[in-house]
């Protein structure tokens, strides 16, 4: 599909794959990928042929690395990370800090001491990565959803309104190499949620916090379709001097409607010379975390779903 596009804009095209087609426009192409099917020879295959960039599903999440208190376990996300860089693929860091999966330990905490168990968290796990990560989701969804605009009530969130802020500042001492990214969903189109979220970004760039980037997960279906002003949203983001990547892609459906609609989010991250890339929600369809939707680019049995056809991409 990626290449479908790429022939809209250039004809002398010659990329056979996602990651290959995506790295001639100066882009990558990544993949959710679980440590657990590591060991599937389809899977793997279609990994290390499409993908030059990988996201931990689960596996660098708080209950994943650090399921006791000061305890971190690292080998299911070592293993991703490990075979990633076996394979010439960079890495998506998923995700430091989140109101979901976090340990229990760490949901029956409050205050100060949630507070610097945070700081703690983020200081390990960024460092155990130092020099191994593309970019981290430091933050991930701590925005509210409908028209308030406002945050996400959290334990995080209770520990005071500059946790935010302290999660980036957090990351950037502990690896100066990678990009910060703060990374939601339903912020993908100008709404009220994704304006809360630019205000943020805007205040940031204005006092020197460190954010470089910022991640729409574009999760899409029916009931959430690919926003009209999908691009233009990316674009004012960008035009605040964050790059902006599409970290969690898909799109249920079938056929060409779906097609179109992977179209439509390629296109609109190829037009925004800041949008660095696509990370799609797993491989096969099966693989998914809405598995009945069949939102991936490539079916149960591992193969690649039809492209647009030309005709319908003028
Ligand atoms: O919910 C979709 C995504 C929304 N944005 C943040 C992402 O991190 C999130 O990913 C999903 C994973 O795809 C699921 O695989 O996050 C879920 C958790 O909220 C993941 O599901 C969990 C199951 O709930 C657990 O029961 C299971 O143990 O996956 C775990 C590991 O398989």
């Amino acid at each position: 599909m990626f290449a479908a596009t790429v022939a809209v804009t250039s004809t002398a095209s010659a990329g056979t794959t996602l990651g290959t087609s995506a790295a001639e426009q100066g882009r990558y192409f990544g993949a959710a990928v679980a440590a657990n099917k590591l060991s599937d020879a389809t899977y793997v295959g279609i990994l290390n042929r499409e993908f030059n960039m990988v996201t931990p599903e689960n596996e660098m999440k708080w209950d994943a690395t650090e399921p006791s208190q000061g305890q971190f376990t690292y080998t299911n996300a070592d293993r991703i990370v490990s075979h990633a860089q076996t394979n010439g693929m960079r890495v998506r860091g998923h995700a430091l800090t989140w109101h979901s999966q976090q340990p229990g330990w760490a949901q029956n905490i409050s205050g100060s001491a949630l507070r610097q168990a945070m700081v703690n968290h983020i200081t390990q796990v960024v460092t155990h990565y130092r020099g191994k990560i593309y970019a981290w989701d430091v933050v991930n969804e701590a925005f509210a959803d409908g028209g308030s605009g406002g945050r996400r009530d959290s334990n995080l969130q209770r520990t005071g309104n500059d946790w935010i802020e302290v999660a980036f500042r957090t990351a950037r001492a502990a690896d100066p190499g990678a990009r910060l990214c703060y990374n939601d969903y339903n912020t993908d189109g100008q709404n009220a949620k994704s304006n809360a979220v630019y205000a943020v970004v805007q205040d940031f760039k204005a006092r020197g916090v460190p954010i470089d980037c910022v991640g729409f997960q574009s999760h899409f279906n029916t009931a959430s379709p690919v926003p009209g002003d999908y691009q233009a949203n990316l674009q004012r983001f960008a035009n605040l001097g964050v790059d902006v990547q599409i970290t969690e892609l898909d799109i249920e459906g079938s056929g060409t409607t779906q097609a179109d609609n992977y179209g439509r989010v390629v296109r609109a991250c190829l037009a925004v010379s800041r949008c660095t890339g696509i990370t799609v929600w797993g491989i096969r369809d099966t693989d998914s975390w809405r598995a009945s939707g069949t939102p991936l680019l490539f079916d149960g049995s591992g193969n690649k779903k039809p492209r647009t056809p030309r005709s319908s991409t003028p």
